[in-house]
């Protein structure tokens, strides 16, 4: 008839019907800064340290990570001897990575008690310290975080690249210890991997604590 658009106008039509912004929002994810890695490792006595570590998945926006968050366990719910890694893409969750062998951690060691009140939400808020890039230039030190699910008391850690750069370590110390609303009484350590993987003790020195 002719009254009716021939069909190739229609399409043409709509094709070139851009979404608005606000429509776009709905659809485009929100990126983050770094690309994130998370890693699995589960204690199995039969293997090496490095066999017992897995790659869970990666991602590199908000919703990918939620997306990933909210599928997997919480710490409390892991076995004793398992841990999680969240480490930038491309450096491994080991002390011997060239990106972590200079480095250490600001290391949180946990109650017993605080595996049901606490663990879950420091865990949660380090995640978010780290891709958030809450640490100011800061940020670019750290290489990732490890919570550690111990029958002595869980551990949750943040790596960082050298452990020379005091500026850095103590910006980090400093606003982690306030996001994750410790008292200013408690205190938490930062250790060189050197000093953590060459210990012969059950404890190993402090370089830095805030
Ligand atoms: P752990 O899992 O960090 O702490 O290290 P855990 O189980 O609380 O033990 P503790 O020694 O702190 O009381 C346990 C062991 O895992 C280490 O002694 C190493 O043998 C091994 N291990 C841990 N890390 C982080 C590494 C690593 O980065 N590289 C290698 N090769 N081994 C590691």
């Amino acid at each position: 008839m002719a009254t009716s658009e021939p069909r190739g106008t229609e399409s043409e039509e709509a094709s070139n019907d851009s979404p608005t912004p606000a429509v776009a929002e709905q659809y485009i994810k929100h990126p983050l800064q770094n690309r994130w890695a998370l890693w699995y490792f589960k204690n199995d006595k039969s293997k090496s340290w490095t066999e017992n570590l897995r790659l869970i998945s990666k991602f590199d926006t908000v919703e990918d990570f939620w997306a990933l968050y909210n599928h997997i366990q919480q710490p409390s719910k892991l076995g004793f001897g398992c841990d999680y890694c969240l480490f930038k893409d491309g450096i491994k969750p080991m002390w011997e990575d060239d990106r972590n062998k200079l480095g250490g951690r600001w290391l949180m060691t946990l109650s017993k008690q605080q595996r049901h009140n606490d663990l879950d939400r420091y865990w949660m808020e380090t995640l978010l310290c780290l891709i958030g890039e809450s640490f100011d230039e800061a940020s670019e030190d750290v290489c990732g975080a490890v919570v550690n699910v111990r029958p002595k008391g869980d551990k949750i850690a943040i790596w960082t690249g050298n452990c020379q750069n005091r500026d850095a370590i103590m910006t980090i110390g400093l606003q982690y210890k306030e996001r994750l609303n410790l008292p200013i009484k408690t205190l938490i350590g930062y250790q060189s991997h050197d000093d953590t993987s060459s210990k012969s003790g059950s404890t190993t020195k402090n370089m830095y604590s805030v």
